[in-house]
């Protein structure tokens, strides 16, 4: 066909963010398949990524603005009728209640949607209201809270260098099915295997036998026992004088109370915490303080549990005792080409603890507050309650904790907008669903990927072919809305006066201005070479910057006074003895939960494309034989499993593929929006059995608790 072209841009699912070929037929993308040329994917895409067009086609995406009516179907609107009700009903809850009493809410996909990330950020900033909810508290809240702990700002991310190392510990974590999290390491099953082919080992920590344990070797664990291995790892550290003293020395301060903290851990209270033995934790200990360069990752697995920054911080303290910090093959920093962290520091954004919520006073971290807490701030009466709701690209019904609860909280708001392509679990209580556009119907900037590639690279893309219908760049909604309640949206100071100026500065030239300025930015011309917006979306696909991430940028890099990292921290200290006083499983729930993710899902969504569901994929529970004897269930029928917080009936699998005493759980499933493949597909969900108690979730983060969660299981 004489209108064929072919576009270069990057998957905007996941954290792989995998360069792509788009083969564009008038305004139609016909096909997707993986840019071989891209620096850091080489030629890598998986099937979600080739088959994202037909997401952008899919016959149930909303495509102009919807009105729930009062019997709970939606009504196609234009955008002014959206707008001129949006607003009137927001101003109607300002006047009356204030600013205070507005909330904001994001979920995933804003990763790779840096222009939306800009506004809604200030939007929430404008309105200078406590009620800013994310999906970091269901997923990376632990990660910022172990980073202010030790390296004196929330933004750190140390990135695990596979590509250069001897010796990965990976700890609850499966990157061969999620291809990495808070580290962007393209094709990252193929550099595992290339750490194993040079004589260097994997050790996954996981309680099931997972797609990348499979592949290396696995130690299986009790789902929540990580800060067990962890902490007694160090504890044999420090007690055999395995650790790197002179490191130790140049990087840290606070060394003795780290020692004193990990005595806490007992070897053999480990082992019976853990599953693993004692000698079997010795060992891994002395291996990894033996191999010449070794890093430690955790993910949802450790990021999900009970303790999870507790969880970080010994994760980290064992790549820095041993060494490996700030050195190849060890832990690294990512040198972005546009320097959010630095940005967020300046702007006041990063922090925690600054206040509390209002009904259970949780600190805030990033000026937010948990998830868990949102159900309680819409129902609890008082100054302050949340009455209308901004939220997008969030469903948090189905994929934050509490979900019947969630569920019914909202029908509760004064007002809800929900920026979203689907009616889903969450969006279908708002008042209205406004039609976003998807990534390759925007232009794009992995902003936040970037950052934390191990491979520092730069890319900016035009949109690759033209909205469907009437959707929006999720941008211009949050703009269009924030205009009608007269706000600025923007965190900077200043930007409220310039905006009555009628002075209002466009995400991508903020971004813009922001690279120029930055280590690789063109300087407005006295850097030549430099980077700049204009050049980068002149550039057909990736550029790579260089080969690794630089080291000895530590001091660069931490925010803490003295420029070390600090190991003393009285509040790991008592997280640690409050781990130490918890009580053992009782005979009601004698079974720990954990959350399993499906290589063609993405967290709750793309269930409604059919080929992404195929053949038999869909929401399970996987039980270990010995244990389904015990319950009395059989393989293939359906079980209840109950928790505190609830219960479900889902598909049982057996399988020894998870470790005696747990179960694992599909999550993401149980949908019931106007996705009509993923309604069909049947299955509940997961965090219908997860708590949002204020004392359940992890203490210095606010991030949930999902994985650990004590359950019985019996036949339905
Ligand atoms: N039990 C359990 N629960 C978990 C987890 C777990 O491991 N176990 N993992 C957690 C993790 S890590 C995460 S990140 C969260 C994710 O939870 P959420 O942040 O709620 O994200 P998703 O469930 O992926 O839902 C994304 C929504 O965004 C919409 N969307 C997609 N693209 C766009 C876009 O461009 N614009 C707009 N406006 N909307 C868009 C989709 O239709 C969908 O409704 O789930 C968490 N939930
Ligand atoms: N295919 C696919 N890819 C995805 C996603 C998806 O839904 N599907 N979601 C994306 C998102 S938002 C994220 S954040 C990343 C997540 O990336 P990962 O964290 O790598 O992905 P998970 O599959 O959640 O891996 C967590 C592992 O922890 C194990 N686990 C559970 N509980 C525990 C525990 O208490 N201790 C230990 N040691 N292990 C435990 C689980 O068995 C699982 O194997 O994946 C991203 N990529
Ligand atoms: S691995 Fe992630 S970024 Fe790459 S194609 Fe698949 S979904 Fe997209
Ligand atoms: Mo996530």
């Amino acid at each position: 066909m004489s209108d064929t072209r072919e576009k270069k841009t990057f998957c905007g699912i996941c954290e792989s963010s995998c360069g792509l070929i788009a083969t564009v037929e008038g305004d139609r993308v016909v096909s997707l398949r993986p840019d071989p040329e891209h620096p850091v994917s080489r030629g890598f895409a998986c099937s979600k990524g080739v088959q994202f067009h037909a997401v952008v086609d899919d016959p149930d995406r909303i495509l102009s603005p919807m009105r729930r009516m009062p019997d709970g179907t939606f009504q196609c609107a234009t955008w002014d009728e959206a707008f001129d009700d949006i607003g009137a009903r927001l101003r109607q809850v300002q006047h009356e209640h204030g600013n205070s009493s507005i909330g904001v809410l994001w979920g995933n996909p804003i990763a790779w949607n840096y222009s939306a990330a800009i506004v809604v950020m200030g939007l929430a900033a404008a309105l200078k209201t406590k009620h800013h909810y994310s999906s970091a508290s269901i997923d990376v809240n632990n990660y910022w809270a172990a980073a202010h702990v030790m390296y004196g700002a929330t933004a750190v991310n140390p990135l695990p260098d596979f590509a250069a190392t001897d010796f990965a510990l990976i700890v609850g974590a499966n990157p061969v099915v999620s291809h990495g999290s808070l580290v962007t390491t393209g094709r990252i099953r193929d550099v595992l295997l290339g750490i194993a082919g040079c004589g260097g080992r994997v050790v996954v920590v996981d309680p099931r036998r997972t797609e990348t344990a499979k592949l290396f070797e696995h130690m299986p664990i009790r789902p929540g026992a990580d800060p067990w291995l962890l902490g007694a790892m160090l504890h044999v550290m420090f007690d055999e004088d395995l650790v790197d003293g002179n490191a130790i020395a140049r990087q840290t301060t606070g060394v003795d109370g780290l020692r004193d903290l990990v005595r806490l851990f007992d070897l053999h209270r480990a082992a019976a915490e853990t599953g693993i033995d004692a000698d079997s934790i010795a060992q891994l200990a002395r291996d990894m303080a033996a191999a010449p360069r070794a890093c430690a990752y955790g993910r949802c697995g450790a990021s999900l549990g009970k303790f999870s920054t507790l969880t970080k911080f010994l994760l980290d303290a064992l790549s820095v005792v041993t060494g490996n910090f700030d050195r190849r093959g060890g832990m690294v920093f990512g040198d972005p080409t546009v320097d959010i962290e630095g940005v967020a520091e300046l702007l006041g954004v990063s922090g925690r603890g600054r206040w509390r919520t209002r009904v259970d006073g949780v600190a805030e971290i990033n000026g937010q507050a948990p998830l868990a807490c949102l159900a309680r701030e819409i129902t609890t009466p008082g100054k302050g309650r949340l009455r209308a709701l901004i939220a997008m690209s969030s469903n948090f019904v189905t994929s934050g904790p509490g979900t019947r609860e969630s569920g019914s909280a909202l029908a509760e708001l004064d007002f809800m907008v929900s920026l979203d392509p689907y009616i889903t679990e969450t969006s279908r209580h708002a008042d209205w669903v406004l039609p976003p556009t998807l990534w390759l119907e925007r232009e794009q900037l992995p902003l936040f990927t970037q950052a934390q590639s191990t491979v520092p690279n730069a890319q900016w893309v035009e949109r690759v072919v033209a909205p469907r219908g009437d959707a929006r760049d999720d941008w211009w909604i949050l703009d269009q809305i924030s205009r009608r309640i007269g706000v600025v949206p923007s965190p900077a100071p200043g930007a409220q006066l310039l905006g009555k100026l009628g002075v209002r500065l466009s995400p991508p030239l903020i971004v813009d201005l922001v690279m120029r300025v930055g280590r690789h930015g063109d300087l407005f011309g006295l850097r030549p070479g430099g980077l700049n917006r204009k050049k980068l979306l002149a550039h057909d696909g990736a550029i790579k910057l260089a080969d690794a991430c630089e080291t000895g940028v530590l001091s660069r890099k931490l925010h803490t006074a003295d420029k070390r990292i600090h190991l003393d921290s009285p509040e790991m200290l008592d997280e640690t003895r409050r781990l130490a006083a918890m009580p053992a499983l009782t005979p009601a729930f004698p079974l720990r939960l954990f959350s399993i993710r499906d290589l063609r899902s993405h967290n709750s969504w793309l269930h409604n494309v059919p080929k992404l569901v195929a053949g038999d994929r869909r929401c399970r529970a996987k039980m270990h034989p010995d244990d389904a004897a015990a319950a009395g269930v059989h393989d293939r029928n359906d079980i209840v499993i109950t928790s505190s917080w609830g219960q479900i009936e889902v598909r049982l699998e057996v399988t020894d593929e998870v470790l005696c005493g747990t179960v694992g759980l599909t999550q993401g499933w149980g949908h019931s929006g106007g996705w009509r493949t993923a309604n069909a597909a049947g299955g509940e969900s997961y965090n219908a059995l997860t708590p949002t108690d204020a004392d359940e979730i992890d203490r210095p983060s606010g991030n949930a608790y999902f994985n650990g969660i004590p359950v019985s299981v019996g036949a339905r």
